[in-house]
């Protein structure tokens, strides 16, 4: 059984979300999805997300390739959740490329391409010009 961690704000769910999701629980057996909360997502960007943290953590554990959920409340908690999950392999976007190689002695560390073209503040700027 390979387990597979990956972590994200999903706000405003598009469909790079889904593809890096998909290609996630590829990699393996079972997909833990890190949620991040809104007071981690409003430090990371100042504001705050459209849909809150509750609705995003359903959104994704409706997903048929997600396994489990939880709320990340911390950036720095990475080696805490994947001790407690036992991951096997840590997925992360390739905009964090190499900024979690220190897990590498700890489990596989896979950064994956995000899709082009299509971003959750593209999303939010386009409807509010519309
Ligand atoms: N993503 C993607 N393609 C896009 C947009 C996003 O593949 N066009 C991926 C991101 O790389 C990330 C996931 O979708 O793996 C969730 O994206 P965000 O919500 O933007 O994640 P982020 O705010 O970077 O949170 O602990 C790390 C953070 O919680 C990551």
């Amino acid at each position: 059984m390979k387990t597979i961690i990956t972590f994200g704000t999903f706000d405003v769910f598009h469909i790079g979300h889904i593809k890096i999701l998909k290609r996630a629980k590829e990699l393996g057996d079972r997909l833990i999805v890190g949620v991040s909360s809104d007071r981690l997502n409003f430090s990371k960007k100042s504001r705050n997300p459209v849909y809150c943290q509750d609705q995003r953590l359903e959104i994704i554990n409706s997903l048929k390739f997600v396994d489990e959920v939880f709320v990340e409340d911390s950036l720095e908690k990475k080696l805490e959740y994947i001790k407690e999950f036992k991951a096997d392999v840590l997925v992360m976007g390739d905009d964090w490329l190499g900024k979690f190689d220190f897990l590498k002695s700890y489990c596989d560390v896979v950064y994956l391409e995000r899709t082009p073209s299509i971003s959750t503040t593209e999303i939010i700027e386009k409807i509010a010009t519309a």
